[in-house]
């Protein structure tokens, strides 16, 4: 309910966040986080992939899946991203940009197979805008349409993945007039080792009576369950240990 503000303060070990309740707020707060490597990548525990935002503004998106594939990450090989989950698509819409995804109907008009990935070649929809789900998907409304006109006769053959909604829209392979802002690059699951380099915890944080005040929980303090008022510190729950591949 309440807000975290991850602010690193400490080394490699000491984490402190600060936490502001919400207006009023009077009872037991618990909040997920997840621990990831600085940098431009970011862990998705839903999936255990990595997921990098590219800016690229007008670029094709034949272009964009060949500089997906060009990418690695910490021995990862990139592919443009596919999102076969809702909690996968949760995740993706948080970053925001109207973005190039690793589908397309190309080989087979109304036929849209993940092109990318390990999902390489997997029929997810057949059909257009009332077509039927062969796995999921998260067509916008009245899409995919294929839409032609007098300057646009080959159609629409790339998804694309909507700005702020999440929802996906097919597009001709340069957009033509539609705004696009780069792309995404999945790394997990194509390679031998998909290495697990994020940690998740939960940290539960009770407070008695209301503050406008931050509360700040340190895990370097000892083990406490719950901050009994303002400024003593609990301890978050332990992270599972992370080694080794998925
Ligand atoms: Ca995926
Ligand atoms: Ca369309």
């Amino acid at each position: 309910m309440g807000q975290l503000y991850p602010s690193i303060v400490g080394g490699a070990s000491d984490f402190r966040f600060n936490y502001l309740p919400p207006y009023w707020f009077v009872g037991t707060d618990t909040i997920n986080y997840v621990v990831e490597l600085a940098g431009p990548v970011h862990a998705s525990p839903a999936t255990g992939h990595y997921y990098e935002v590219v800016s690229a503004p007008g670029i094709c998106w034949s272009d964009a899946q060949a500089a997906a594939a060009a990418r690695t990450y910490q021995g990862m090989r990139g592919y443009l991203v596919t999102i076969t989950t809702a909690a996968e698509s949760k995740f993706l819409k948080r970053f925001g940009g109207n973005r190039w995804i690793g589908a397309s109907d190309e080989a087979v008009e109304g036929d849209w197979r993940w092109k990318t990935g390990p999902e390489a070649g997997q029929l997810f929809w057949r059909g257009g805008p009332t077509g039927a789900a062969l796995a999921y998907s998260n067509w916008s409304p009245a899409q995919p349409d294929d839409f032609r006109n007098q300057w646009r006769p080959e159609g629409e053959d790339y998804a694309m993945q909507y700005s702020g909604s999440g929802l996906w829209n097919d597009l001709s392979d340069c957009a033509d007039g539609s705004t696009i802002d780069g792309y995404i690059v999945e790394y997990g699951g194509l390679d031998a080792c998909t290495p697990v380099l994020y940690a998740v915890g939960t940290i539960t944080i009770a407070v008695p009576s209301y503050s406008g005040l931050f509360l700040t929980a340190d895990d370097t303090a000892a083990p406490s369950p719950a901050l009994s008022q303002p400024g003593s510190k609990p301890r978050p729950t332990p992270a599972p240990a992370t080694s080794g591949c998925r």
